[in-house]
């Protein structure tokens, strides 16, 4: 067996994974599932994540877990590389409690909502949210180019891979300039181009 990387390539979290496992060169084996895909609504599927939420992660010794962040900090303890540090580990949580909710609401809405249902109202304010968001990041990267300071990190992947959606998607945009830079930044790395900067038509509703 092999470790296991349970979800579908066009769900943003699952991506985090797929990217983190790039950058550290780590073999395993993905299983699509969850949205088209399914499985996740089995019993069996939840048996690994009670949330039948995408991605899980499945070790061949045994250890089970969900939460995309939580696979990150795994993996950087497994092994000893791209640990966010105290100040990284902040913008992770972060990541969860402010920046995807906020990117979530904008794509839910031009992306994943049928033309004629789309609210223009409800759109510009999440717009206006997910912009407030990226002026608290562009904070985090003033003076530094990666969110633990010098050294590319976890913390990057789990807040960096929301970028590239927000950068395609068809809205107003009017980032800070620290954003960006951030981004290009992002987009130099080959493994962020494979695992992050990939199509998610499949989502998109007609
Ligand atoms: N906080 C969780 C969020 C997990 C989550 O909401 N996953 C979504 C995909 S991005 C999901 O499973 N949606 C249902 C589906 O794809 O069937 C994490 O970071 O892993």
């Amino acid at each position: 067996m092999t470790d296991r990387l349970w979800g579908r390539a066009s769900s943003v979290n699952v991506q985090k994974v797929m990217w983190a496992l790039a950058e550290l060169g780590l073999d395993y084996e993905r299983i699509d599932a969850g949205g088209r895909y399914g499985q996740t609504d089995t019993d069996a599927f939840r048996a690994l994540n009670p949330n039948a939420r995408v991605p899980v992660w499945q070790e061949d010794d045994g250890l089970v877990l969900w939460e995309s962040h939580a696979v990150l900090r795994h993996l950087a303890a497994r092994t000893g590389r791209l640990a966010p540090g105290p100040v990284g580990d902040q913008w992770m949580d972060w990541g969860v409690s402010t920046f995807y909710p906020a990117l979530i609401g904008v794509f839910w809405q031009v992306v994943r909502t049928p033309p004629a249902q789309r609210a223009p109202d409800q759109i510009r304010r999440n717009i206006a949210s997910l912009e407030e968001a990226l002026t608290i990041l562009a904070t985090g990267l003033e003076d530094r180019d990666w969110l633990n300071g010098d050294a590319f990190s976890m913390a990057d992947i789990a807040v960096g891979a929301g970028l590239y959606r927000y950068f395609d998607m068809d809205i107003p945009r009017d980032p800070p300039p620290a954003i960006r830079a951030y981004y290009a930044r992002l987009a130099d790395r080959p493994a962020y181009r494979d695992a992050i900067m990939t199509s998610y038509e499949e989502l998109r509703a007609t």
